[in-house]
């Protein structure tokens, strides 16, 4: 069958596709061209799709697994077979993991063929590679199950817990034409893909004896808190509880990060001494220590409340004495009606010493923040970032690298829910543009990418999709001349060590090759000239801010995670 679509009563492959797309509020496709999707991206973006063009598909996944974080509809990523798929399909994985829900979609080369192994172009079994990555993998093979099949896929990718859902199109199906009225029939509309799932009310008991009986209590905010867009009861639980929280990296901002209820600046002392933890959207996974050890205080004296739309979450590292299991929005609800009017606040012994350790840590950050080394520190040029936030709290942060993470995370404050995009569960790096692009096109608000140097690299080529689509997006390069910092030799002499990069590197060139603002920046000054422009201007810009390269430590604050040799180095003859 071949693509007829001149005589109005049919339709074909890529239309149903885009018609399926489209009926269900998906507007926005990030993809890179090729066989067998060139046309397609031609014709949806002719039928009013936003597409999105990358120079390499693990950034256009990036930027569907975040724009689903941020929009709660998946993500749609779209690229080739087999090698195309294979770079979507690192960030189909992280996004699974991450709990974000996107949809890849891969063309993919002759069923026939692959499955004797006969040797296609680009051919691959990718629904089988796929499988084990994602949440669920679905192949269509028949334009008229082309409804079904990402009606599947959105159900797949939103409803209880949210991640990542192959979809395979093989390049025969794009082509087959059916009669454009049955075709529309075989569209579906998914109603409710997420749907409320209500706590089981004695649940919601238990959740609040145990929160009533709490002496030393701690709410802790994960992303999946910041995913259910339950903003408003999420801060009213936490004020009428009156109970300190800590927010993980991307719930920073659920509750202003200045709130005076934010135990962040007092972490080690509030994880050690809580008796009771209600966790909400976070999992007791390494960010967290697995709920155990010297993190944790006193052994076996922690208890836990979790609240989950995952049932198999519970108990996954430490024992949940009360899990509350379902949606947060429906969790955190059912616990405010619970509480009632005559709730009473923790104990001043507990607010009080919180505070007073945080004024502390509070006032020694202040101070570090003050000082002007030449070169920049992390802190002094983060505190330049720190202060553009506080102007422009509706910007939003994208944080990848090691030092660069750690120390934006502790030091840049956030105002506003899911402002906040990072390295996520994995910690991985490269994400950092294609969470940028996501970020401007679905939001239309500036964006502020901080970048470790080495962080930056694994995307950096996407700045020319910055440029060409003309984002608001303010790249700001730590540039400390390496992985964690610059200064490591080669004892042997040749080639340089594995961790450091070419020395003063200009990044900010790289910008100007595609038309972008760059600027080099060497101290605050500098730097908050160049970001003020960049956000009122709107322009793309990169800033290469140059960092002390002695500064960093080794894994950021993650050190204790990196396997050290202690054995000798043996002696090695030189080559002559
Ligand atoms: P963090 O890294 O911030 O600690 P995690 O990614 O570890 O957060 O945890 C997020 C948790 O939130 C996951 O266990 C996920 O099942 C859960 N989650 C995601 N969306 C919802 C939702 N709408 N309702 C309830 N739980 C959710
Ligand atoms: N590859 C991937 C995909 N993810 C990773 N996390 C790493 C490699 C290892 N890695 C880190 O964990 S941080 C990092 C790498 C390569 C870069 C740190 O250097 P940076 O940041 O320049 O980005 P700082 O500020 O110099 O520490
Ligand atoms: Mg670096």
């Amino acid at each position: 069958m071949t693509s007829d679509v001149q005589s109005p009563e049919q339709t074909d492959g890529f239309h149903l596709v885009i018609d399926a797309l489209k009926l269900n509020g998906l507007d926005t496709i990030f993809c890179v061209p090729g066989i067998p999707i060139t046309d397609f991206t031609r014709k949806a973006q002719a039928e009013g799709i936003r597409v999105i063009s990358f120079r390499h598909e693990q950034h256009a996944g990036n930027a569907a697994a975040a724009a689903g974080f941020l929009t709660r509809k998946p993500g749609i990523c779209l690229t080739v077979s087999a090698p195309g798929f294979l770079n979507g399909l690192t960030a189909l994985a992280n996004a699974t993991t991450n709990c974000f829900p996107m949809i890849l979609i891969s063309g993919s080369s002759e069923r026939e063929v692959v499955d004797l192994q006969q040797g296609d172009y680009e051919e691959m079994d990718q629904l089988a590679i796929a499988k084990p990555l994602c949440k669920a993998a679905f192949r269509v093979l028949h334009a008229e199950d082309i409804g079904v099949g990402i009606a599947r896929a959105i159900r797949s990718a939103l409803s209880g817990r949210p991640g990542g859902v192959y979809l395979d199109l093989p390049a025969k199906l794009f082509a087959q034409t059916m009669d454009a009225e049955a075709g529309k029939k075989s569209l579906i509309k998914v109603v409710d893909p997420a749907p409320r799932q209500i706590p089981a009310p004695d649940s919601v008991q238990r959740a609040l004896a145990l929160l009533k009986g709490a002496k030393r209590p701690l709410i802790l905010l994960g992303k999946g808190a910041a995913y259910a867009q339950a903003d408003a009861d999420i801060r009213a639980l936490v004020e009428k509880t009156g109970i300190p929280y800590l927010p993980m990296s991307m719930a920073k901002g659920l509750l202003p990060d200045t709130h005076g209820q934010s135990a962040a600046a007092a972490r080690s002392y509030v994880l050690a001494e809580a008796d009771v933890v209600m966790l909400i959207g976070a999992r007791l996974n390494w960010l967290l220590s697995h709920g155990k050890g010297k993190t944790w205080g006193a052994p076996n004296q922690k208890r836990f409340i979790q609240i989950d739309i995952a049932p198999t979450e519970i108990d996954s590292n430490v024992a949940i004495e009360a899990p509350l299991i379902g949606d947060i929005g429906s969790c955190v609800s059912a616990l405010l009606s619970g509480i009632g009017a005559s709730w009473a606040k923790p104990p001043v012994e507990w607010t009080g010493a919180i505070t007073e350790r945080k004024d502390k840590n509070l006032s020694k950050m202040a101070a570090t923040l003050e000082l002007e080394p030449s070169p920049m520190s992390f802190q002094s040029a983060l505190s330049v970032v720190r202060d553009v936030v506080k102007t422009h709290p509706d910007a939003i942060v994208v944080n990848e690298g090691a030092n660069t993470l750690d120390f934006a995370r502790s030091i840049v404050d956030m105002y506003q829910p899911r402002k906040r995009l990072d390295v996520g569960t994995w910690g991985i790096m490269g994400i950092g543009m294609g969470f940028a692009v996501a970020a401007a096109v679905v939001t239309g608000k500036p964006v502020i990418a901080i970048e470790g140097d080495s962080a930056f690299g694994f995307s950096g080529m996407e700045v020319e999709t910055i440029c060409r689509y003309n984002l608001p997006v303010c790249i700001v390069v730590f540039n400390n001349n390496g992985i964690y910092k610059g200064t490591d030799v080669n004892p042997l002499g040749g080639d340089v060590a594995p961790t450091v990069f070419i020395k003063n590197a200009r990044y900010d060139i790289m910008m100007q090759a595609f038309g972008g603002v760059g600027v080099h920046a060497t101290t605050r000054d500098e730097l908050m000239t160049a970001m003020s422009e960049a956000i009122s201007s709107g322009k793309p810009t990169l800033i290469n801010a140059v960092i002390d390269e002695t500064a960093g430590t080794e894994s950021g604050r993650i050190t204790s995670l990196n396997p050290q040799s202690v054995a000798k180095p043996k002696a090695v003859a030189l080559p002559a």
